[in-house]
């Protein structure tokens, strides 16, 4: 269908992209099939930790309809065994290298955690493969299995890999370790807090889903899975199967969510490659939602202990952070963001002279951790709020005006962290103030008598938060071309997976060329595209790949001149362009861009790399506890956010929506758990992980406070992480705020209603 019918709409902000997506026309990854294909299913590990002694697979052969089956041997065989990992990049403590294991595409010899795929079973029907593969014998001698980041630290124990001694797979250090000790000497005031960012699992809509397809006589395999743009997992998928990057070739049409999770190039597509070689058939798999839960790659799961050392009047002087960063059981390609983002933005929006962070990554048997909505900025965004709110207790002094002494004020922009980042522009004191206002701060007291009196504790949270968005590591290459009947293709390597880059990016070229977006068509990730750039993660697209849609177009325009400038038998600079149209400068003669390319179609090319800009917002939201019950509610949600110069308002209002729920169902449901001793995961459904639901965050005030940032022509910051970074340490605050008077300090998420109703009845009240 044509997917911009629905013009009309984009003119009061909609996306253009949502008539496909809602009237159920959109193509996602399970839509794609092809004549003659299989279908693979996995035999996955029931076990946390085992050594595989033996896979018998002659009855599932036999079963009717099997075509084949693929072992681990048959992995390792072809060398598809070293998962790309992206620590290895990375600066370890002392000069440490991560201890990486390989990771067959199907668990060769060790299963390390539950729903690793063993062994793919491949037949002529989804139910034939399914049915066989319950005859798959494997036997296992299980092992100690161990799920907790710390445990796995401690002493004594048990050693699950004799390449990793001590369980420590990689350790990292920021900042610096004297100037915080010597700073915390001297400290009145030491404010220590232990915070947990529980594991979750991102759950997008869409669960994966993969076609892969070999020609032999090419060599090349085609594949069609989710992305989040075209050349990360390509590279990935490369690395993995050591194929070169023009034998693979990708093509993808609706990506149903991602959050960070559709990056990585997953072992079963690589293992596909086996099944898709061998039959020379198509092959194709969906997974199940529990698949879902036990293979994709988690979030978070990251354990911070800090400290914070002031002066007598509440000067920050000194922040010290301990992190434990469970990636799991084998290394994913995302995790590393961890630990560069959180360094990043460690100092948060304050003044704090010296920094140190240390970061432990353990080896786990749990399902690999990987980027999630924020990547680490929620993590460090929430360990330095719940701190500083502390702190405020700690010293008797109101949380917002311990703030308020320790923002980085004034004209200081841009303005250069003791971690070496650069905010290039912020104006958090007027951001705070305004958020104060518009959450009636001042008023709170009262609402929270009268919450009081209906039998309900009410606590009032404060997050102010910075992160940074558009880092990238590809130059951002973006292809715009002109056609004969005026229209306008750009073709770009990010991927939205429910962002509305097609409207936004088609606003930015229209706004440059100053005409409708009607006639410009946004295609990304076309199948063997050779353009570089960042993939949709990290908030970069806008930044990135949309700077260089506004670069693309303004090449358009000069290049078009030139151009022109021949019709006319003209210098270039005789000519205007405006709206599009070029004429010369006395208006003598025009010439449309449409007629421009009448001769042939005009290919445009930019490209352009921006670093870090760094969105910020503050948070301000109400909580009431029911007494009885325990049921927390949040009453109010306040957010002010600086996201500089906005494309598209309804869009970033969107954005922010889905990022606050995204963060509330963290704080109030969400999470992984395993059983401590057997390694098992015990929440791999929707009956056993609660996601946010309707009714769970009410109408989000929220007003915008620019800066326009310097880094970018377009003035943006990004916007797609900041509603999970800001949402978590507000909410969790206010619970916190409401049960103070009962003497809780601190309470690990998720905060469901049994856990506070327990926390009610255990904690003694305390006179405040
Ligand atoms: N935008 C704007 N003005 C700005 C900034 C952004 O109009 N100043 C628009 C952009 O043009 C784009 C959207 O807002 O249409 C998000 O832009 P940006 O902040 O650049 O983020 P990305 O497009 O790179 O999206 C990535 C980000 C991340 S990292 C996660 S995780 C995430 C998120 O976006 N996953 C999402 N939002 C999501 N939204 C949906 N629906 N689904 C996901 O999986």
């Amino acid at each position: 269908m044509d997917t911009h019918a629905n013009h009309g709409h984009h003119l009061d902000g909609k996306r253009v992209e949502d008539f496909r997506l809602i009237t159920g026309t959109g193509k996602f990854s399970a839509d794609w099939n092809a004549p003659g294909q299989l279908y693979a299913h996995f035999v996955r590990s029931d076990h946390a930790h085992a050594e595989i002694v033996s896979v018998n697979a002659q009855r599932a052969l036999a079963h009717p309809g099997v075509t084949h089956v693929f072992t681990g041997e048959d992995a390792v065989r072809e060398g598809y065994v070293k998962a790309p990992d992206a620590l290895s990049a990375f600066p370890g403590r002392n000069g440490m290298k991560p201890r990486v294991l390989d990771r067959p595409a199907l668990a060769h010899g060790k299963v390390r955690f539950v729903g690793e795929a063993v062994v793919m079973v491949v037949a002529e029907s989804a139910a034939a493969a399914a049915d066989a593969a319950e005859w798959v014998e494997v036997e296992y001698r299980v092992l100690p299995a161990l799920v907790d980041g710390e445990a796995a630290l401690a002493s004594g124990a048990p050693q699950l890999d004799a390449t990793v001694p001590g369980n420590l797979v990689f350790e990292s250090e920021a900042g610096n370790e004297q100037a915080v000790a010597d700073a915390m000497k001297s400290a009145a005031h030491i404010t220590k807090l232990r915070v947990l960012s529980t594991r979750v699992s991102p759950s997008p809509m869409e669960p994966r889903a993969a076609m892969v397809r070999y020609d032999a006589a090419t060599g090349v395999y085609r594949f069609n899975v989710p992305m989040q743009g075209v050349t990360t997992i390509r590279k990935g998928l490369a690395v993995y199967s050591r194929s070169p990057e023009d034998k693979l070739i990708l093509e993808v049409g609706d990506v149903g969510g991602g959050f960070g999770q559709r990056s990585p190039p997953y072992p079963e597509y690589v293992a596909m490659m086996l099944a898709a070689k061998a039959s020379g058939r198509p092959v194709k798999w969906v997974s199940t939602r529990t698949e879902a839960f036990l293979t994709d790659n988690h979030g978070r799961a990251t354990l911070i202990d800090g400290e914070l050392a002031m002066d007598r009047d509440g000067k920050f002087l000194a922040l010290r952070f301990d992190w434990i960063s469970d990636f799991g059981a084998y290394l994913a390609p995302g995790p590393q963001g961890h630990i560069r983002n959180t360094t990043t933005c460690m100092t948060g929006v304050y003044r704090i002279p010296a920094l140190y962070t240390r970061y432990r990554v353990p080896l786990t048997n749990t399902t690999p951790v990987g980027a999630y909505r924020g990547a680490g900025r929620p993590d460090v965004a929430y360990a330095i709020e719940r701190i500083v709110s502390q702190a405020a207790v700690e010293l008797g002094i109101d949380a917002a005006e311990l703030r308020r002494r320790n923002f980085i004020s004034g004209d200081v922009y841009p303005y250069k962290t003791p971690t070496g980042s650069t905010y290039e522009n912020a104006d958090f004191p007027g951001m705070f103030e305004k958020a104060l206002k518009l959450a009636d701060y001042q008023g709170f007291a009262a609402r929270r008598a009268q919450s009081a009196a209906a039998g309900k504790l009410r606590g009032i949270g404060i997050s102010v938060v910075i992160e940074p968005t558009g880092a990238g590591n590809f130059t951002d290459e973006i292809e715009l071309t002109l056609e004969a009947n005026g229209a306008i293709t750009v073709y770009t390597v990010a991927k939205t997976q429910g962002q509305g880059h097609e409207t936004t990016f088609a606003q930015i070229v229209g706004k440059a060329l100053g005409i409708s977006i009607d006639n410009i068509k946004i295609v990304q990730c076309a199948p063997g595209t050779t353009l570089e750039g960042n993939g949709t993660g990290g908030s970069r697209s806008t930044v990135g790949a949309g700077s260089v849609c506004h670069l693309a177009a303004l090449k358009m325009i000069e290049e078009g001149k030139a151009l022109a400038a021949l019709e006319f038998k003209v210098e270039p600079s005789q000519v205007q362009y405006a709206k599009g149209e070029f004429r010369t400068n006395d208006s003598s003669r025009t010439i449309t861009l449409a007629d421009l390319a009448k001769a042939k179609m005009l290919t445009f090319k930019a490209e352009g790399k921006f670093s870090s800009t760094f969105p910020n917002g503050c948070h301000i939201t109400e909580v009431e506890i029911d007494q009885e019950t325990g049921a927390p509610q949040i009453v109010s949600y306040c957010a002010v956010d600086d996201v500089g110069e906005v494309i598209n308002h309804a869009i970033v209002e969107g954005q922010l929506h889905g990022g606050v729920v995204q963060g509330a169902g963290q704080v109030f449901g969400e999470q992984i758990v395993y059983d401590q001793k057997t390694g098992q995961p015990l929440s791999a459904t929707f009956m056993d992980y609660i996601m946010p639901r309707a009714g769970l965050v009410p109408d989000i005030r929220g007003v915008e406070h620019p800066t326009t940032s310097t880094l970018s022509p377009l003035g943006v910051k990004g916007v797609g992480e900041s509603g999970c970074t800001a949402s978590i340490p507000s909410l969790v605050d206010a619970v916190i705020d409401a049960l103070r008077p009962l003497g809780v300090q601190q309470l690990d998420m998720p905060l469901t209603p049994s856990k506070l109703w327990h926390a009610m009845q255990e904690v003694k009240p305390v006179k405040t």
